[in-house]
């Protein structure tokens, strides 16, 4: 036993020493690569080792070789015999080409006398012969197995995707078109080399036998049993003995990327290691690649698709602004420039039109808060089909802003579209008087309050009539156009815009614009509008104001009885008890002042203008300065002024018999509804 195991020994010992270290062996030679340190290889021309650890001999670049090499030379040569050594490598490849259909010449297995293959060129050169220079013409002891992916007839070659051998020359002592033997149906099955996929070659060259053998498959398959290229050359006469090992690719007038991921090396008889691929750098990412063509054609598709959606958008949204925002502007309106406010702010300032405060037979009322002053305003939507007269319209919009008068409802300005106008007025937080004296919910106003709107109202219409360059008349007084400021005083609104209406309607006729039971009887007969008119109406809202009833409290049918509070009132003035004629709302009070309102209030109601006060009468007699009446005016008897009122009415009508276009009158609505939500009757 003792023996057998000594015997042993030895042999152990040469089978540590053998897998402890090649150059311990002596004749072999051997290292193996998975992805490249940098010190471990020579490269030049294009090539680089990337910091992966991939070799890329060329990238996609034209006309541009690379190699790397080992950086030391081998002995080739056995020193006894001076024949070439065996040898066996196996490396992990892949061409990624830039157009599949136009791609690099191809990436070849080298020995070399030089790791830099001085003078040798790109292109069909393959980066290891010239043509120049002799290199490759038997003389430059280069020995390559080429994966060519190109088709040079010059070097008959078989086709653009072909393994070769060759021995100093680029003319191939043998090659084939790129295949390997199937393992499973054991079939010669084409191989691409340009896919961008890995490959793995191996190569033997038995030197006793002076064979070479090339395999070629998709790396991952096992290694087919047959080789592809099989080939008898005597390296002897071409090999020097300090040879050096690598590889070489190149492009030409199209490119390719051209990796080793890994490299396995043995010279001096036995098999290189075999090379474990789950340890290789990751592989370079062969996407999927157009055409040239394609790529252009797509790219220009592309561009053009976007290039029309951005147009097209940006034309969209323009027009869409536009349209939003669109006003109507016109030469002659640059002079009111500074009373025109553009609708984009209005549409900012009112949230885009969201908070409706009122609706009336005018139009729309929304609240708004100007973005630069934070002023609260109240913006008014006002229909307007007719161009007509707008010139007028806007002329004097402008000069009312420039009426200022602190129980008038400030106008700011105005704004015009296609068939509508804006206008921005002061925003009144207690709203409109008639809501205070009609609607249940809403606490009494005392006396002292009724009697200072009474007199912040009168003072507001004076300065209309005689205040201004312009008597301006209102046409439209009554409670719901009084509004009332967070300390409850009284502002008129709404002056000028019966006028507006006025100027909207046929030219040839005129309009009778204002609220039923507030129109002067001789406003039938003339169809014009006088401060005497305005006072009339001013009667019937001092009524209102210390009655606390509407001057016609029902229109159920157009001959309802109009005699409503005038007669009413004068009935108790004739009575001797003038002060029963009140709001019993209103509770203790000043009854001496209220005495005077309600007479001043019939006095103003009289049916010939003539014997109406003039506004500053009204004034002086609410101040005190004047005596009111002491007596009933005279013929201001109901019959008379029902007379005068149906009498006008009559001839009204017969003035104008299509009288659809030429009558407007807003009536009150019955007394609990908001008088905001007027209708519009169109009398005849
Ligand atoms: C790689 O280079 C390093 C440093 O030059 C050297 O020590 C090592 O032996 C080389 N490896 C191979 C396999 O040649
Ligand atoms: C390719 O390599 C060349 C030479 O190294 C370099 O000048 C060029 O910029 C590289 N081009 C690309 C696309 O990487
Ligand atoms: C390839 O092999 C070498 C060495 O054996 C010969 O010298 C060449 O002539 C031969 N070339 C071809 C085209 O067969």
């Amino acid at each position: 036993m003792p023996a057998v195991l000594a015997a042993l020994v030895p042999v152990l010992l040469a089978l540590l020493a053998r897998g402890g270290s090649a150059a311990a062996a002596g004749a072999a030679t051997e290292f193996v690569f998975a992805g490249f340190p940098r010190e471990n290889l020579t490269a030049s021309g294009a090539a680089v080792v990337t910091s992966s650890g991939l070799l890329r001999l060329t990238n996609e670049t034209n006309e541009v070789l690379g190699h790397g090499f080992y950086p030391a030379p081998l002995r080739f040569k056995d020193a006894s015999t001076g024949a070439p050594l065996s040898f066996s490598t196996t490396f992990v490849v892949a061409i990624l080409p830039r157009y599949p259909d136009a791609h690099g010449h191809g990436l070849a297995f080298a020995l070399a006398p030089s790791a830099t293959v001085l003078g040798a060129m790109a292109g069909k050169n393959l980066g290891l012969f010239n043509t120049w220079n002799h290199l490759g013409d038997g003389r430059s002891e280069v020995v390559a197995v080429e994966l060519d992916t190109a088709m040079d007839e010059e070097f008959s070659d078989v086709n653009d995707n072909h393994v070769g051998v060759d021995v100093n020359s680029l003319k191939s002592n043998c090659s084939k078109p790129a295949g390997y033997v199937d393992a499973g149906t054991g079939k010669l099955t084409d191989l691409n080399l340009v896919s961008g996929d890995l490959l793995q070659v191996w190569i033997e060259y038995d030197g006793a036998g002076t064979r070479l053998e090339v395999t070629v498959s998709p790396a991952g398959v096992p290694r087919p049993a047959v080789p592809l290229v099989s080939c008898t050359v005597n390296l002897s006469p071409v090999v020097a003995d300090g040879t050096y090992v690598g590889f070489s690719a190149a492009n030409g007038a199209a490119s390719s990327s051209h990796y080793v991921l890994g490299w396995s090396f043995r010279l001096g008889g036995g098999r290189a290691p075999d090379l474990d691929l789950s340890k290789l750098p990751r592989a370079p990412s062969s996407r999927p690649k157009k055409t040239m063509h394609q790529q252009l054609l797509l790219a220009l598709i592309l561009f053009a698709v976007v290039a029309l959606l951005v147009v097209s958008a940006g034309i969209t949204l323009f027009v869409v602004w536009r349209r939003r925002f669109a006003e109507v502007e016109e030469d002659w309106e640059i002079e009111y420039g500074p009373h025109r406010i553009s609708y984009k702010d209005l549409h900012a300032a009112t949230r885009g039109f969201r908070d409706v405060i009122g609706v009336g037979g005018f139009g729309t009322v929304y609240h708004g808060v100007l973005p630069r002053s934070g002023a609260e305003v109240a913006v008014k939507k006002v229909a307007h089909g007719s161009r007509q007269g707008l010139r007028e319209f806007v002329s004097e919009i402008a000069s009312m802003s420039r009426l200022r008068h602190r129980n008038l409802v400030q106008l700011f300005g105005y704004c015009r579209r296609r068939g509508e106008l804006i206008l921005v007025y002061d925003y009144m937080v207690n709203g409109s008087l008639d809501k205070h004296l009609f609607d249940a919910d809403k606490p009494a106003l005392s006396w002292e309050r009724r009697a200072k709107i009474v007199r912040d109202v009168a003072a507001g219409l004076l300065y209309l009539h005689e205040g201004w360059e312009q008597v301006v008349v209102h046409r439209d007084i009554k409670a719901s156009n009084v509004l009332l400021d967070a300390d409850m005083n009284g502002k008129l609104s709404d002056f000028g815009l019966a006028r507006l209406y006025d100027h909207g309607s046929d030219s040839q006729t005129t309009r009778v614009i204002g609220t039923f039971g507030y129109l002067a009887p001789e406003m039938f007969k003339t169809g014009k509008a006088t401060p005497s008119a305005d006072v009339f109406a001013f009667g019937a809202f001092l009524l209102e104001v210390a009655c606390g009833r509407r001057p016609i409290e029902s229109l159920s049918n157009n001959n309802a009885d109009p005699a409503g509070l005038v007669d009413n009132v004068l009935e108790c003035w004739k009575g001797g008890r003038i002060r029963d004629a009140r709001d019993p709302r209103i509770g203790k009070c000043d009854e001496d002042d209220l005495e005077v309102v309600l007479k001043l209030g019939l006095l103003c109601s009289h049916p010939d203008p003539q014997c109406r006060p003039s506004m500053r009468q009204v004034v002086q007699i609410l101040e005190g300065a004047a005596p009111a009446p002491v007596t009933p005016p005279e013929d201001l008897g109901s019959s008379g002024r029902i007379f005068g009122y149906y009498e006008g009415f009559d001839e009204f009508a017969n003035m104008f018999p299509t009288t659809t276009e030429t009558a407007t009158i807003t009536t009150q609505p019955p007394s609990s509804r908001s008088s905001d939500e007027h209708q519009q009757l169109i009398s005849g």
